[in-house]
């Protein structure tokens, strides 16, 4: 290959490997009382129909939190022609996060409330995605 293609070709395979890790996952976070909360969805966007969540929790040491219960509710605010929408999913604790799928039904703004349930306190982190 001549010096020009070779460019080329390691910089279409710089912007596909890039474009994947970015394209991968939809990641934020949140503060949930004194919890740092970080939501991960297997689809960047989020996709109508089924998306999976995980849910990550750190206390104020930095420390993973794996004792505590979550349950995820999800859902829109009303909208013209469309009554308020809301979902729960109860996640299921595995490998140190949280996991909950997620059904969204239209494309547009979800709001994503993690609902953390430890020591019989509970506090929530708030997340807000554009479905596509
Ligand atoms: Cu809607």
């Amino acid at each position: 290959m001549k010096p020009t293609k070779i460019a080329l070709a390691f910089l279409t395979m710089f912007f596909v490997y890039t474009g994947v890790a970015v394209a991968d996952e939809y990641k934020a976070t949140s503060k949930a009382g004194d919890l740092e909360v970080m939501l991960t969805i297997d689809k960047n966007p989020p996709v109508v129909g089924k998306n999976n969540a995980t849910i990550a929790i750190k206390d104020q040491s930095g420390q993973p939190v794996t004792d505590a219960a979550v349950r995820v509710e999800y859902g829109m605010p009303a909208m013209p022609g469309m009554p308020a929408m809301n979902y729960k999913s109860d996640a299921v604790q595995g490998g140190g996060a949280y996991q909950a799928p997620l059904s969204m039904s239209m494309a547009g703004p979800w709001f994503i409330n993690a609902k953390i349930l430890k020591d019989k306190k509970v506090s929530t982190a708030k997340f807000n995605v554009d479905v596509q």
